[in-house]
């Protein structure tokens, strides 16, 4: 018998210490180093002072492109067409029915404004209006996703923000047609070849040539992490992601082979990645134990997928299903698949998950590229409190007070008593003027 290379860990519910073993298996920090700090600080404060020519010198020396002008480092509208018509005609196709997808299921999540009439002609309200200007950020190299062009520009789109502006380093100066063609299709205005927290910094508060934004969205390294944690006040941030996270909760009747692949779809983003299986069925879990091993020999991340299911994967060997949804909560993971005959039955007891896949053929993976619902969703357990990347993050809302005479009469007299109750003496007396005789 050959010895396995995954060695995910295996719990079982029944275990006196199940639950240190699952503290102990969801530990995870995002590490907030000092030295990273210094230097993110630094960037911030020479882009803040020297704008433009910052942003040539960082690319310069972070990215090795030597330009002498923003305008080499600034993608044409010609451009974004261009590597549209480049890509091949399949991608090409799957981006756009992809967008399609993403664009309906976003449209319905646009909040609209509302009013209500009180007696006296009072009226209340809230307007809803889009943010002027966003920027996105798009990591290089490896980890440039052009899905996540998609998920992150379309919402910011269809919320009607009229400036979306996106930033995208090119180490050595290769750029990613693929993403350019994602950003073509998802109605972005501007493109910045410009990474790092220089990129970051540049956004939060202008340059020369980068117009300064509202908000800034998208996956980065340690750097753009710290740099968007740094500007955060300045513009409004979306949140940042913690490693991808799958949990999978079989009923034992799923073909092993799709669990054990699923698994992996998410360990191979990164190595610290979490793939979780939970199963009522100790028999299947071994299964699913055989098949990962066999299966992980010919994928092309092996060693990614390698460390994320040796140092944060497991199979948890559950009672029952019921006992299952408490687990999912518990960990309130990314994504969850209810890989079982009938998930319906198990939907009222989740109560925490970013997405839910519903059933055996739901594969994540789809939701990734072309379901339609966002693939920017809460990490590390923050799925108890937040809620997946939308439309509603890219408008904001003002209240609306409108009171007649006889309306200001009224309330001014409950102003007044709360007023002199906190000693304010001139707003008492500014709702005391409108108080009818
Ligand atoms: N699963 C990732 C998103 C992604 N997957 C992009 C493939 N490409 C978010 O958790
Ligand atoms: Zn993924």
């Amino acid at each position: 018998m050959t010895t396995k290379i995954l060695k995910p860990a295996r719990l079982d519910y029944h275990d006196d210490n199940f639950r240190q073993q699952l503290a102990h298996l969801l530990a995870w920090e995002s590490v907030s180093d000092d030295k990273v700090h210094g230097i993110v600080k630094d960037i911030i404060t020479a882009v803040r002072k020297r704008g433009d020519g910052a942003l040539l010198d960082y690319s310069r020396r972070f990215d090795r492109v030597s330009a002498s002008s923003m305008k080499e480092l600034t993608v044409s509208e010609q451009q974004l067409q261009n590597a549209l018509d480049a890509i091949p005609g399949e991608q090409r196709e799957a981006l756009e029915t992809a967008a399609a997808r993403i664009r309906s299921y976003h449209k319905r999540q646009v909040l609209e404004s509302w009013t209500y009439k009180e007696r006296h002609g009072t009226k209340l309200g809230q307007k809803v209006q889009p943010m002027d200007r966003v920027g996105l950020y798009v990591p290089g190299g490896q980890a440039t996703y052009p899905s996540s062009v998609l998920m992150n520009a379309i919402p910011a789109h269809v919320a009607g923000v009229e400036e979306i502006i996106m930033v995208v380093p090119t180490p050595d100066g290769v750029i990613n047609d693929m993403v350019l063609a994602a950003a073509a299709l998802a109605g972005v205005h501007k493109v910045f070849t410009i990474g790092g927290a220089q990129a970051i910094a540049a956004l939060a508060y202008g340059t020369e040539t980068v117009p300064r934004v509202d908000k800034i969205v998208g996956p980065g390294n340690i750097y753009v992490a710290t740099a968007k944690r740094e500007v955060f006040g300045q513009v409004g941030i979306d949140m940042i992601a913690g490693p991808s996270e799958i949990m999978v909760v079989c009923d034992g009747l799923t073909d092993p082979d799709w669990i054990a692949m699923d698994l992996f779809s998410q360990a191979e983003h990164d190595e610290d990645a979490q793939a979780i299986l939970v199963s009522d069925d100790l028999e299947f879990l071994h299964e699913v134990d055989d098949c990962m091993n066999h299966l992980v020999q010919d994928l092309e991340r092996r060693e990614i997928i390698k460390a994320s299911i040796n140092k944060r994967g497991a199979l948890i060997h559950v009672p029952n299903m019921k006992v299952a949804c408490d687990v999912v909560n518990h960990i309130a993971p990314e994504h969850l698949e209810l890989s079982v005959a009938n998930p319906e039955v198990l939907l009222p007891d989740i109560r925490h998950a970013g997405a839910i896949f519903m059933g055996r053929h739901t594969a994540e993976a789809l939701g990734d590229y072309c379901a339609g619902p966002n693939h920017v969703l809460p990490t590390s357990g923050t799925a108890r409190f937040s809620s997946p990347l939308g439309v509603y993050d890219f408008q904001k809302r003002s209240s609306l007070i409108h009171f007649s005479d006889k309306g200001a009469s009224e309330m001014g007299k409950v102003a007044s008593v709360l007023a002199r109750g906190e000693s304010l003496t001139a707003h008492a007396r500014s709702a005391e003027f409108r108080i009818r005789k």
